[in-house]
């Protein structure tokens, strides 16, 4: 049986970790990412989780998407590169330092055969998120030989499919689903929705208290996974990592709703374009 220990990840600890940007330091030192999301119906998604990473501050960001959503994404995140996801993905994800894959990518059999390329193959850490969690739970065998760490985050919903529940009953047993899967699998586990769990493989877990129902609207997840993929580049511990881009990324919206916008009107890019006031920590 697991006996998990549990703990709450604050601001304190968030600031303890805080990676500091050298003076000397150019953009190769800062993290090479790369991000498979978006699709023709969902440019969005990778608009939201690519902007989420460079204003995380990642060095250099990639994003792996369909040519169609390429100008769309340009116009907004002028910052990142682009690859073309008919392209070899072995090109994409090679001298990557972390690869997250799913926001907006769309559901079926080619995103499977990148998610278990990636699992198979990518040497860094990996994050799957959304449509990369799509029939996950028929890939997970695969996991069991991945030597480099993988995080997945799914919200209630998308828990529920991988565990064959509900999300109702995925909310009334949070953290022991969370600790159970993480342990079994080896993973990192961020089960999302108020009072997000980070669960490692090693039977700890990490919970959050910041956040506001100001997320409980499209695109909050996306851009999560963007600040999650700039923190895995840059921290040498995955769960500081994955905790602290969760802790900021509530904060963050909190910050903004104390500044004056209203829970109703809060949007994840509005999110995006506050973290420079809230990133100000050192
Ligand atoms: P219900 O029925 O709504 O109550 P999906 P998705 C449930 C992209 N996006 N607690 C939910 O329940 C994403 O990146 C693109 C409990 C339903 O059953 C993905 O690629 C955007 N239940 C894709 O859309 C902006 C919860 O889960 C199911 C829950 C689909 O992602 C939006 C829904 O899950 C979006 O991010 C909770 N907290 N949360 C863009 N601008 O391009 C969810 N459920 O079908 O995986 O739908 O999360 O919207
Ligand atoms: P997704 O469903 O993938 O878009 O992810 C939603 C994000 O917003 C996750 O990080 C959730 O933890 C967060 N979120 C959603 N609703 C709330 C809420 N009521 N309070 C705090 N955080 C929330
Ligand atoms: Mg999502």
């Amino acid at each position: 049986v697991l006996h998990s220990r549990r703990y709450e990840w604050t601001f304190a600890d968030t600031l303890n970790h805080w990676p500091r940007r050298a003076s000397s330091s150019h953009k190769g030192s800062h993290g090479k990412v790369g991000i498979i999301a978006g699709s023709e119906m969902m440019p969005g998604a990778a608009v939201l989780s690519a902007g989420a990473a460079v204003k995380s501050g990642a060095g250099l960001t990639t994003v792996n998407t369909v040519k169609a959503a390429i100008p769309i994404i340009a116009s907004h995140v002028p910052e990142v590169t682009f690859f073309n996801r008919e392209e070899e993905l072995k090109l994409f994800y090679k001298e990557k330092d972390a690869v997250a894959v799913g926001p907006g990518m769309g559901v079926g059999s080619a995103g499977q055969e990148t998610v278990v390329d990636l699992i198979d193959n990518f040497d860094g850490p990996l994050l799957i998120d959304a449509d990369g969690l799509d029939s996950f739970q028929d890939i997970l065998s695969l996991v069991r030989t991945r030597k480099a760490p993988l995080i997945i985050t799914p919200h209630p919903g998308e828990m529920a499919k991988l565990i064959d529940s509900t999300p109702a009953k995925v909310n009334q047993n949070r953290f022991e689903i969370a600790e159970e899967y993480a342990y079994k699998n080896g993973i990192y586990v961020v089960l999302k929705g108020p009072c997000t769990i980070v669960a490692t493989p090693a039977g700890e877990s990490f919970v959050n208290a910041s956040g506001n129902a100001g997320l409980a609207k499209g695109g909050s997840g996306d851009i999560l996974t963007g600040m999650i993929l700039s923190f895995l580049a840059r921290y040498g511990d995955i769960q500081a990592a994955v905790s602290s881009a969760v802790y900021m990324h509530g904060h963050t919206a909190d910050h903004l709703l104390e500044k004056g916008v209203a829970i109703e009107s809060m949007t994840a890019s509005g999110i995006v374009a506050h973290l420079e006031t809230t990133f100000h920590l050192n």
